[in-house]
């Protein structure tokens, strides 16, 4: 193990819930001392049961607490951390956060705010990773100066095409144009609406893609320019840009296909001074070409079944690279794919309306055996509040094969309890019994499919 030169003392969490809990267990494996905040709704949270130290940072609001920047620069004043880890959501890619983290003396566990600030702005970042090799859609150079640009950026490269909003992402602010007709409007509409989401109005333009594999590509770097690929998730099962279940690595990436994206994200990533966990969304044509649409600079909370298939703690990965350590002591020896994992996300929610269902747990059991992973915060008579996101559970499964992760997957689902609220555990229950799900036949639009097919009663098997 390489000597950590600025080793981590404490560690505050800016989150909640599960993916509070996965840090304080990557500090606790570090022997780092950790801080929890929490929200007045939150007080009887685990985080803040299994941290070290734990700070009310406000009311339940986000607004008021969580995504407070001043409360949570104060608690990690208060109580003396090195540094602050913001999980995923929340504070996680505020380049502005991470700023007054470092101008305060605190160290913030993610990229450089100018390089997150960079991968915030789509269009730079595409530009970036065109400059280095990593393929990219047909589209604008920057972005487009007016709809008449936008009409011959279209003309060009042929319709469909998508109007992205610059400062956008995770599928807010996008229109499909399917005719030159339309390009005005669909330009004038992402504009405002870019405008008053993100106060940035800068739109540029994709050829449009229509049943894409949404497929991402997990990346760590260290802070003296070493860059490490472990591999590519499959994301495709989605519902309104909410992800379902996710896998490793995909069935449709070829090992030469995967050592190709590696190659060229390990160049492009060491040029834009990348460090610490990232991930690279790519779209997959149905020809099997894969294409960059943007970077996450953050951990994932789909991370677990890269763990699974590599033996890498990213979160752990995560803090040793903010001690300075190096990727080569971190993963130590090269990246292998051992066997198939797959997550269900079990939401607090109607598995029909998909309505929340937020509530208290009058009954939890959580399944277990070989190849099973929870990450929960969930316990019985604990409350699901209303205020944050519907995830309650994690299930991951691993398998020496997709077919043993799905048989895995099938059993913790029979096995998983929860009473108190409505979850998705049924719908995860079907989906893994679906035909199409087994024959790995999915793209973007594979949960239409399937309510479709459900509705018309030819379920699977
Ligand atoms: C696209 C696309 C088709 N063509 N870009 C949605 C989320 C955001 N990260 C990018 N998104 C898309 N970008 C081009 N050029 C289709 C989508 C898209 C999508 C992508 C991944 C997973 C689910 C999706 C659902 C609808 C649209």
């Amino acid at each position: 193990m390489s000597e950590p030169s600025r080793p981590l003392r404490k560690v505050l969490i800016a989150n909640r819930g599960e993916i509070a809990l996965r840090v304080i267990c990557a500090c606790k494996d570090l022997g780092v001392r950790t801080v929890a905040i929490y929200s007045e709704a939150d007080r009887y949270s685990l985080h803040v049961r299994f941290a070290d130290e734990a700070v009310c940072i406000g009311p339940a609001k986000s607004s008021l607490s969580y995504l407070n920047i001043p409360s949570v620069i104060s608690a990690a004043e208060i109580t003396n951390v090195d540094a602050i880890h913001p999980g995923y959501g929340f504070l996680s890619e505020n380049s502005d956060f991470a700023e007054v983290c470092h101008a305060s003396g605190i160290k913030f566990i993610g990229p450089r705010p100018d390089v997150t600030r960079m991968m915030g702005l789509k269009q730079i970042a595409r530009e970036k990773m065109k400059e280095h090799g990593v393929p990219i859609l047909p589209g604008s150079e920057g972005i487009l100066e007016s709809a008449e640009h936008g009409l011959e950026v279209a003309a060009q490269i042929g319709y469909p095409v998508i109007l992205k909003a610059s400062a956008g992402g995770g599928g807010r602010g996008m229109r499909i144009v399917r005719e030159p007709s339309e390009l005005p409007g669909a330009y004038a509409a992402a504009q405002s609406e870019a405008a008053s989401a993100f106060s940035n109005g800068d739109i540029y333009c994709e050829k449009f893609i229509e049943r894409p594999r949404h497929i991402e590509f997990q990346v760590i770097a260290d802070e003296h320019g070493n860059v490490e690929v472990l591999g590519e998730r499959e994301c495709s099962i989605q519902r309104r840009h909410q992800k379902l279940i996710e896998e490793a690595p995909s069935a449709a990436v070829t090992p030469e296909l995967r050592k190709r994206i590696a190659t060229s994200l390990k160049k492009a990533f060491a040029a834009i001074g990348y460090s610490n966990a990232g991930t690279v969304e790519f779209l997959m044509d149905t020809d099997g070409s894969l294409y960059f649409i943007e970077v996450n600079a953050r951990i994932q909370v789909e991370h677990p079944v890269t763990e699974f298939v590599t033996g890498v703690d990213l979160v752990k990965a995560q803090l040793r690279v903010a001690q300075g350590e190096k990727i080569a002591a971190i993963i130590g020896g090269p990246v292998k794919i051992n066997g198939h994992a797959i997550e269900c996300r079990i939401n607090a929610e109607n598995p029909v309306t998909f309505a929340p269902s937020p509530g208290r747990l009058t009954a939890l059991n959580l399944p277990g055996g070989v190849g099973v992973r929870v990450d929960t915060a969930a316990y019985t008579d604990g409350v699901i509040p209303p205020y944050y996101d519907s995830l309650v559970a994690k299930l991951i499964t691993h398998g020496r094969d997709r077919t043993e992760a799905i048989a895995r997957m099938r059993r913790a689902l029979d096995m998983f309890v929860i009473e108190g609220i409505h979850t998705s555990i049924p719908l995860h229950q079907q989906i893994m019994a679906d035909d199409e799900f087994q024959r790995a036949a999915i793209d973007t639009h594979f949960i239409t499919r399937f309510l479709e097919r459900q509705k018309s009663g030819a379920a699977g098997q």
